[in-house]
């Protein structure tokens, strides 16, 4: 009788169908573009062997690090159990680990080793770009301790023993730092923001007195930060001219903190597993790095590091989560065949691949850069575009990051919505790549001061690229090729009416000038790598797909009249309709 009958879904009995995880392998293995790009440019086999043995090793250990530490965030313990206040911030031993391995694998420390020359960086930057997506944020404070050695290491100061920790693979000996910018007024407007003052000491020490807002990876061992230096009567300069730059440890060797209260720890949408705190600053100790009232200059070494490390970052995180959508696209059926059977979710995959491509190009060849300018084999033209394009490749692929980690989680369908799948946390944690290190906005215009400091050789440079003529002997990337020029001219048409418009309208344009700037360039990246002898076909399609969009959309946007007084006040009314 049908009472005999098994039904699959009764008491314990909770079906036989079960969805099959996308699975994480080797990321060095499963990326065909780092394996030709490293392959072009830097064949060393030392290298190869390299990435290979990491790649296993995110799989085997890091990834599970990674996770635990977005499972189990840092505290603050404010008191012990005596009473004493103590702010100690405690993390957890994945995080201590993954300090460990960044040091023995050189995360930092291959920046600075220039083991490979010119392309130490790119050596560097591919390591990080292969962590990030593993390493459960442990980037931030690796970002902010290169950040940091670079600016010893620039501005030339006598404090060998910090430099030498940053930048040791000695795990037993490495330190991090901080960043420690931002305060209550503003984390944009660092100018008028800084309240912090330092004292002088008899010493020649400072003691620091102020509020820091955000601090992220505030466990750091030690930290560089802005005050202004007050004289006998306690005043001060206001405005960038009165900042100084200042090297401080955070904890005296007992474990207490070196005159610093830690307010509370942020309660943030994404990057939980940073420990980003307030700081009130009542007397820390601290050493000036810079000269006197050259505070923003000298930390902008820094910014420029940790840029780049947001770029390569955010390329990693989209480089995952292509990896791991095309891989669940051939378990997961729907409709009677595998996802990757439906061309429409193919195409879906494809735009974030060919988005993912031209990031990767993008955040090489800024490393390309920095390294030339470290190596001391830059020309003019290398350093002018490391400076206009550090902020350019930041701001654009933060964004794509946002949008391609977003796409990719709708592939997984509702599991890309589960939190314990590990996915949810990809897309919280892209979200702060826009924000901080400079929001989308504050690096437009950060892209004009650098056009107008340069009196406009910047865009001269950009404009000189010879590489789209090798390109232009290919029938297959003609195309791109024509969209590539038909786009240059028209920004180079731009750019020269652009001193003669109404003050306002440049800034107006920044967002779209940016875009410009880093849509062309990648194109003309992607073209590059594609009549690269070894290119395969996907290289060409990726080429033309990319060039075949708005590569200029500051003049198409233009043409519609977006930029001038008038539309100033109608974009006022538009947002502020009712
Ligand atoms: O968010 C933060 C940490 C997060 C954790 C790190 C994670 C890293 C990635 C990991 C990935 C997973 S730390 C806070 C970051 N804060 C910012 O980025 C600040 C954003 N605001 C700006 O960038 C503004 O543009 C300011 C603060 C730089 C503007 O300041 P001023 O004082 O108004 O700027 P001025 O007066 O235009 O410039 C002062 C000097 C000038 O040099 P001189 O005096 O020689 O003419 C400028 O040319 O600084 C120079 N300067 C620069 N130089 C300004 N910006 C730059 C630059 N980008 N490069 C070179
Ligand atoms: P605001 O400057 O108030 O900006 C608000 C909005 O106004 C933004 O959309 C911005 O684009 C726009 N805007 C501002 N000025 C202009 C302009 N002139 N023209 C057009 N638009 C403009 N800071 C540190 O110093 N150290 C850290 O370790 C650190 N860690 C952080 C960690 C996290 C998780 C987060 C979220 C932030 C962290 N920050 C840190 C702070 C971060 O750098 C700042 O939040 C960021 O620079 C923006 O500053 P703000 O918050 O004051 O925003």
């Amino acid at each position: 009788s049908h009472t005999h009958t098994p039904v699959p879904f009764s008491r314990s009995a909770i079906g036989t169908f079960f969805q099959e995880r996308p699975l994480l392998t080797n990321s060095f293995t499963q990326d065909a573009l780092l394996q030709a790009y490293l392959q072009r440019h830097l064949p060393e086999q030392q290298v190869q062997q390299d990435l290979l043995l990491f790649g296993e090793r995110l799989v085997s250990e890091i990834e599970a690090l990674g996770r635990q530490c977005e499972l189990t965030p840092p505290v603050l313990q404010r008191y012990d159990a005596w009473g004493r206040r103590v702010d100690r911030i405690l993390t957890c031993d994945a995080w201590t680990r993954l300090k460990h391995i960044s040091a023995q694998e050189g995360l930092v420390a291959a920046g600075y080793e220039r083991t490979y020359g010119e392309w130490s960086r790119v050596y560097q930057m591919s390591k990080i770009y292969l962590f990030a997506p593993s390493a459960g944020l442990y980037t931030c404070p690796l970002a902010m301790t290169d950040g940091a050695a670079k600016v010893i290491e620039s501005l030339g100061v006598p404090v060998r023993e910090e430099f030498k920790r940053l930048t040791t693979r000695d795990e037993k000996r490495f330190w991090t730092s901080g960043q420690w910018m931002t305060e209550r007024r503003g984390g944009s407007d660092v100018s008028s923001g800084t309240e912090t003052v330092a004292r002088r000491q008899q010493d020649g020490w400072f003691k620091l007195y102020g509020f820091k807002w955000f601090t992220s990876a505030t466990d750091a061992d030690v930290t560089l930060t802005l005050a202004r230096i007050t004289d006998q009567h306690g005043r001060s300069t206001a405005g960038s001219s009165g900042l100084s730059l200042f090297l401080a440890k955070v904890w005296d060797s007992d474990g207490s903190c070196n005159g610093i209260e830690v307010q509370r720890l942020k309660d943030k949408l994404g990057t939980r597993q940073v420990p980003t705190a307030e700081l009130l600053l009542d007397g820390m100790s601290a050493q000036l790095l810079s000269e006197e009232g050259r505070g923003v200059a000298s930390i902008a070494n820094m910014l420029t590091i940790t840029r780049i490390h947001n770029t390569v970052c955010a390329v990693g995180t989209m480089r995952r989560i292509t990896h791991l959508c095309r891989e669940y696209a051939r378990k997961r059926a729907a409709f009677g065949k595998l996802l990757k059977d439906h061309a429409l979710h193919v195409q879906t995959l494809s735009r974030l691949e060919v988005e993912t491509r031209a990031a990767f190009l993008f955040a090489m060849e800024v490393c390309r850069l920095l390294g030339r300018e470290e190596n001391r084999s830059a020309s003019d033209r290398d350093t002018l575009l490391l400076r206009l394009l550090t902020p350019v490749a930041k701001l654009y692929t933060a964004k794509q990051a946002v949008s391609v980690v977003s796409e990719g989680l709708e592939s997984f369908g509702g599991q890309g919505y589960i939190e314990d799948t590990g996915l949810p946390s990809m897309l919280r944690d892209a979200q702060v790549l826009s924000i901080w290190e400079g929001t989308t906005n504050v690096l437009s215009l950060d892209v004009l001061r650098s056009i107008a400091k340069s009196s406009g050789s910047v865009l001269q440079a950009f404009f000189t690229d010879e590489r789209l003529q090798v390109a232009e002997a290919s029938a297959a990337l003609r195309p791109a090729v024509t969209s590539l020029h038909t786009s240059l001219s028209a920004l180079k048409r731009f750019a020269q009416t652009a001193a003669a418009r109404p003050t306002g309208a440049l800034e107006q344009s920044a967002r779209d000038l940016a875009y410009s700037l880093a849509r062309i360039y990648m194109g003309a990246l992607l073209v590059d790598h594609a009549a690269w002898e070894n290119a395969t076909h996907t290289d060409i399609y990726a080429a033309l797909r990319w060039c075949d969009q708005d590569l200029c959309p500051v003049v198409s946007r233009d043409g519609a009249g977006c930029y001038d007084p008038q539309t100033a006040v109608m974009d006022t009314a538009l947002v502020y309709d009712g």
